[in-house]
């Protein structure tokens, strides 16, 4: 008796954070910020939804009631919790009805930003997303003087249902940079008639168009719910250090972000810590986080510049000494074209980092920078990410011609698993038929597919190959991937992993979270169409108590939690 009274002390003792209890509530909401009313959904009247800010190991208690005429619920992205409480309607749990309230119950994660979004329908595009920040219990490995969340998004007029409807109708409806007939000519003197010609065949074959580079555009992009005019500002000290924390809560945009003027220490992507990378510019995918450290020394506004991908817009943000003050605003750049150049789907070499590597080679000891290239590219001054395919046009270059992150430059700064062989390799294969809108996994849709089973226990590489012309956000929820960016033991770990175009890259996933998990496309109408899996993995230990029994009685949470269990 006396053991078990000093182990219940120590189980508080251990977890200071006694648990709180959070209540969300799921409604519509109008909002102006692209010049007209324009009607969403959104989480406590908010868009984003408030920050949440819950701390390593708190035993969260987070009520969400639905208002909405239609089901709801809520992904906690990137969260390691027990299946039940992911959120995917239809594989964690039922989804929440009209006039509902369901409780979640679960541990919070490690420390990390992270965010949270509805995964119904595509409610998720119009406004139901919101920032998390999980606060540490030891001392981070950087220093920083405050810091802010920054919530890139996009938002457009049509609702998203219409948007998928018209995308299904006619594919390229939002894509206003599609090749002239005036660009074919000049390709056509640039290359040699027959080039041209050869160039327009193989597109055709590939059912894609030249310019995809992205497929919904005419977007209203914003900063914190803010449109560039708005100008979302946050205040700093010269001489301080501010921590931004980057969230990528789009539906579809990649943003390429920078501050003119200042360079940016990456130190987290994805919720986990890496090495601190400087750079003067990064590219943030869908659903990705990236926490930068800056240092603006002057009494003077700097602009937070987040261009899309295809350059057709971008979000703005200040960060100035006092408010009212503003930085110089950039010219959108021209946007990047796809070429045909190297893009052989029959052969990946040399473009084919991760997937070059046999089984069995001495990770830590290679060299991409010098193995993932392919001669011609390297020499033609291209080619300095291997994580893009040489020739492709794809590659991104910094603004100031400084630095450009990678996916190669991250490196943990605190590896979590151990480093050892994987035990099978399950090949994935990014598929889709652009002329029709279907997108999908081996060129099976959700609807088509086999469940993917994983053993726990067991490590399983992924490895993707991206036969698109479009780079996807590959989302598996409630496990890590392990990117292999060739650097072993300090493989970087991510719950986003973008597969650019033609490109193949591998991660290891370490099987260690029983239960069913969706595995998709971040990109919303990519997912919608099919490009998503579910996972079972089987076997392991029963991973449905929450919360220490003993605690749950002595709590007498057995009983008040009674009403929520009956959903399951
Ligand atoms: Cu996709």
């Amino acid at each position: 008796m006396k053991l078990r009274i000093l182990s219940i002390f120590l189980a508080f003792a251990i977890t200071p954070a006694f648990g709180a209890t959070y209540d969300l509530e799921v409604g519509p909401v109008t909002l102006d910020v692209s010049g007209r009313d324009i009607g969403g959904f959104a989480i406590n009247g908010q868009v984003p939804a408030p920050l949440l800010r819950f701390t390593e190991g708190e035993d969260l208690t987070i009520n969400v009631t639905n208002t909405l005429a239609v089901d709801t619920s809520i992904h906690w992205h990137g969260f390691v919790l027990p299946f039940e409480q992911d959120g995917v309607p239809g594989m964690s749990f039922d989804g929440i009805k009209p006039g509902e309230t369901f409780t979640y119950r679960f541990k919070a994660p490690k420390a990390g930003t992270y965010w949270y979004h509805s995964h119904s329908g595509l409610q998720e595009g119009a406004g139901m997303y919101g920032p998390i920040i999980i606060e540490p219990n030891a001392r981070e490995p950087f220093r920083y003087d405050r810091d802010y969340v920054v919530v890139l998004s996009d938002w457009h007029e049509d609702s998203p249902m219409q948007v998928f409807r018209n995308l299904k109708r006619s594919p390229d409806h939002y894509n206003g940079i599609q090749r002239t007939v005036g660009e074919f000519f000049r390709d056509a003197s640039d290359m040699g008639l027959g080039g041209a010609i050869d160039d327009r065949l193989a597109w055709g074959e590939m059912r894609m168009m030249p310019s995809d580079i992205s497929d919904v555009q005419g977007y209203t992009y914003l900063m914190n719910g803010m449109n560039a005019g708005q100008n979302w500002t946050g205040l700093f000290e010269p001489g301080e250090r501010v921590r931004l924390r980057f969230i990528n809560a789009s539906a579809m945009t990649f943003f390429d972000v920078r501050i003119p003027g200042l360079e940016m220490t990456v130190v987290q992507a994805d919720a986990n810590n890496v090495q601190p990378v400087t750079v003067d510019e990064f590219r943030i995918a869908v659903a990705e986080t990236y926490d930068v450290i800056v240092r603006p020394r002057d009494d003077k506004a700097v602009t937070i510049f987040a261009e899309t991908m295809a350059r057709d817009g971008f979000a703005r943000g200040t960060l100035a000494p006092r408010m009212g003050m503003e930085g110089e605003v950039p010219e959108l750049r021209d946007p990047p074209r796809l070429t045909m150049a190297d893009m052989d789907h029959g052969s990946m070499d040399g473009m084919d980092p991760a997937g070059m590597d046999p089984a069995g080679m001495d990770h830590s000891t290679m060299d991409h920078a010098a193995m993932g290239h392919d001669m011609s590219a390297m020499m033609s001054g291209e080619g300095d990410d291997p994580f893009y395919a040489p020739g492709s046009g794809l590659e991104p270059d910094a603004a100031n011609g400084g630095k450009f992150l990678s996916l190669a430059d991250l490196r943990a700064q605190d590896p979590l698993y151990d480093e050892r062989p994987y035990d099978r390799e399950i090949k994935l294969r990014l598929t889709g038929n652009m002329e029709r809108y279907m997108w999908s996994i081996n060129d099976k849709k959700l609807s088509e597919a086999e469940p993917i089973r994983l053993k726990y226990g067991e490590r399983v590489r992924f490895t993707f190959i991206n036969e698109t012309m479009m780079a996807h956000p590959m989302h598996l929820h409630g496990m890590w991937k392990i990117v292999d960016v060739g650097a072993g033991k300090w493989n970087p770990l991510k719950h986003v992993l973008t597969v650019p175009p033609n490109v193949t890259i591998s991660a290891d996933v370490e099987v260690d979270a029983p239960g069913q998990w969706a595995f998709h496309c971040h990109l919303m109408y990519h997912m919608a169409a099919g490009m998503f899996r579910k996972v079972i993995v089987e076997g392991g230990p029963d991973n449905t108590a929450m919360i220490d029994p003993e605690l749950e009685k002595l709590w007498g949470m057995a009983n008040a939690d009674a009403a929520a269990k009956a959903h399951h």
